[in-house]
């Protein structure tokens, strides 16, 4: 009989091999389900811990990339930094904590990494006036803002806090400042490096100030509030300030207005000189690249 003709027997024989052959093709599923199902929880998993891990290293990329850019490329005689330990150490001053009770003894230890002193009469200090600061000491470059020098340089810009329940650095959802959260990481960190900033300045130092704000010289600003009372009479003999207005808009204080006038007073009774310039020309140069046809840009030449 050839093979493939049917016979009662073999059909009595397969039918339970048939039942068999019907299990394990059950099982088998089942166990493909299973795995399918184990495997979809892994991933989720591994995207999740990717999500919040990406948190961790928005921050930490940013601090070590620049510390790294700055430390061997752009300022290579402060090759000797470990921007290894300078991360861990700012790591360090809020991970894990409260974000509303930060202190300026958390950042000690990041502060004792990161000396970089300006030399005397090059300490440039800015209050509503950031870009064209930055744009003068861009060209200027013998002089330093706070975001000249490392420590100032690693946090321009960016926010950050902990959280007690995770070990991770958060910068989405930092709380924002109010009396009931006063001492945020960011906040406790520019207060710090500001008067660390201001306390090592020496000689002549400069503050440009926005003579087209209401105020140039705020009381409640890092510069009023902090820099000023931390300048060292005993180093520095001269605060020089530059009120800049914009080439287009109004100009709403000067030297001689009340504001300026405030900072004199404060200054003097700290016993530093005071000087003043309107729109002082270099920095005022550097304003008119954007807008030479201006009279008042004109009237440079
Ligand atoms: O409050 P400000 O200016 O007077 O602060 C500026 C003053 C500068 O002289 C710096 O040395 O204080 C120092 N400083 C920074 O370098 C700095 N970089 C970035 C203070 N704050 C700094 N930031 C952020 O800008 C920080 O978040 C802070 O709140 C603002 C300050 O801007 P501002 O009012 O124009």
């Amino acid at each position: 009989m050839p093979d493939y003709e049917f016979s009662p027997a073999s059909a009595s024989e397969d039918r339970p091999r048939g039942g068999t052959s019907r299990r394990v093709y059950v099982v088998l599923i089942v166990c493909l389900l299973v795995i399918t199902f184990i495997m979809a929880i892994g991933i989720g998993v591994l995207v999740l811990a990717q999500r919040s891990s990406d948190s961790t290293d928005y921050v930490s990329g940013i601090i070590l990339g620049r510390c790294l850019s700055l430390t061997r490329i752009a300022r290579p005689e402060l090759k000797d930094k470990d921007c290894k330990k300078i991360l861990d150490a700012f790591k360090s001053a809020f991970v894990s904590k409260d974000p509303c009770n930060i202190t300026k003894e958390d950042y000690q230890p990041l502060i004792n990494l990161t000396a970089d002193p300006v030399p005397c009469d090059k300490s440039l200090f800015w209050s509503g006036s950031k870009q064209l600061a930055h744009q003068y000491t861009g060209i200027q470059k013998e002089m330093f803002t706070l975001e000249d020098t490392l420590l100032g340089y690693m946090g321009d810009g960016l926010t950050w806090c902990g959280d007690p329940r995770t070990s991770e650095i958060k910068y989405e959802s930092c709380p924002r400042r109010n009396e009931k959260c006063n001492s945020t990481a960011t906040y406790v960190f520019w207060n710090v490096v500001s008067q660390k900033f201001a306390e090592s300045a020496c000689g002549t130092v400069y503050v440009m100030l926005n003579g087209s704000r209401d105020t140039p010289f705020s009381k409640n600003s890092t510069f009023g509030r902090v820099e000023v009372f931390n300048l060292r009479p005993e180093k520095v003999h001269t605060l020089q300030a530059w009120v800049m207005h914009n080439v287009e808009g109004v100009s709403r204080d000067s030297c001689s207005g009340s504001s300026i006038r405030e900072l004199q007073s404060i200054v003097q009774q700290r016993k530093i000189s005071f000087e003043c310039h309107n729109d002082y020309r270099p920095a005022r140069f550097i304003q008119c690249v954007k807008q030479p046809s201006h009279l008042t840009c004109k009237a440079l030449l």
